[in-house]
């Protein structure tokens, strides 16, 4: 007992003057390594008379216990004070610039139909989506444009292969997003008020106003004594809201088979404020969209009855907007993958 206290002594006093991480495991070795101290003693306990073995061996085993413990307090101790050391041995320039994070963005053509939508859901029409790919009966047929029309050649498109279906045709990749006036009348039934953001396809010959794979927004509105001002007061409204300044819209009269009278509706350009410019190609005004009173056709073909409900529709090109609003002149950069286009919007 009296050896064990001495051991017990000096190893404490060891321990809290050690300096450093490798005085320490020397002393860690010297008493509870496998040739250490403590080591030898406990081994050394058969030795000892049976009466006394089990108190000393409890004794010892005490004594282990604690010095482990220390063992690891102080190690962790000397670890901090080293990092610390370390720490203050560094020179960190606080004034060095730090480098640049690449970050991903939201590209502007998804910002602004984000925009548009929060104005037209502000103006109480719900957002809609519906299928890239499409039935020839929704993209044409239900839209008063039967397989032998001529309308159908303004609006060219891409067919996948298989069995057309009996009743709904085949399928095609959709040229406008007005396929979903009649599956939103199919599904809501009227009134309605809806707009229907999307991607549409073309088989188009590309310039700086034309692409194959464009984004559109479809907008309608069924119900009661609905007319064309209500359509011109909300274009308005969407518009100046948008562009944050007052904008002046008029129509023209236009051709599109699921209209009737059918039109379409400019804006005044914003970037001559009307003067003339060569974008508006020196009218004042910017061509927008197609538009109209929906035709009886698409009212029953939706299941809307004609003589309770009337209404208007719209689309428009989101391209051609974002290209007004921020003086870009080839629709092609879009989908052109250039980062120094697409960066300018983060
Ligand atoms: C249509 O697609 C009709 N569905 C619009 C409509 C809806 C009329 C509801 C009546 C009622 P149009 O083919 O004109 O119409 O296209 C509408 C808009 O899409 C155009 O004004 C233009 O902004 C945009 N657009 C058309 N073709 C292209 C193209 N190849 N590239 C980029 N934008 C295009």
């Amino acid at each position: 007992m009296e050896n064990l206290d001495k051991l017990k002594k000096e190893a404490l006093q060891l321990i809290e003057k050690a300096k450093s991480l490798p005085s320490l495991k020397e002393l860690e070795v010297k008493f509870l390594g496998r040739k250490g101290q403590l080591t030898t003693l406990l081994r050394d306990l058969k030795n000892l008379p049976e009466n006394k073995r089990k108190r000393a061996g409890q004794d010892l085993n005490i004594l282990k216990t604690e010095l482990e413990n220390t063992f690891s307090k102080k190690e962790k101790t000397l670890e901090k004070t080293d990092m610390e050391a370390n720490l203050s041995k560094e020179f960190f320039d606080t004034t060095y610039p730090g480098a640049e994070r690449q970050t991903g963005a939201i590209h502007i053509l998804s910002q602004t139909q984000k925009e548009v939508e929060d104005i037209f859901s502000q103006m109480g029409f719900m957002i809609v989506d519906g299928p890239e790919i499409e039935s020839e009966y929704y993209n044409f047929e239900g839209l008063n444009i039967p397989a032998d029309h001529p309308a159908r050649d303004m609006q060219d498109t891409f067919f996948i292969e298989g069995k057309p279906d009996r009743k709904q045709g085949r399928l095609v990749l959709r040229t406008h997003t007005s396929p979903n006036q009649v599956r939103a009348m199919e599904k809501y039934g009227a009134p309605l008020r809806m707009i229907v953001p999307g991607r549409v396809f073309r088989n188009e010959a590309t310039d700086a106003r034309h692409e194959h794979t464009f984004h559109q927004v479809e907008g309608m509105l069924i119900d009661k004594e609905i007319s064309i001002a209500t359509l011109k007061g909300i274009m308005k409204e969407f518009l100046s809201r948008l562009f944050g300044k007052e904008v002046e819209v008029r129509f023209r009269p236009g051709y599109f088979p699921f209209v009737e009278p059918g039109m379409e509706l400019d804006f005044s350009c914003l970037l001559c404020n009307g003067k003339g410019c060569r974008v508006c190609k020196k009218t004042g005004w910017v061509e927008f969209m197609g538009a109209g009173m929906t035709h009886e056709h698409v009212l029953r073909a939706g299941g809307v009855d004609p003589k309770k409900y009337q209404g208007w529709a719209f689309g428009f090109g989101l391209e051609r907007l974002v290209m007004m609003r921020y003086g870009i002149n080839d629709i092609r950069y879009f989908q052109g993958g250039d980062l120094r286009f697409i960066n300018q919007f983060k």
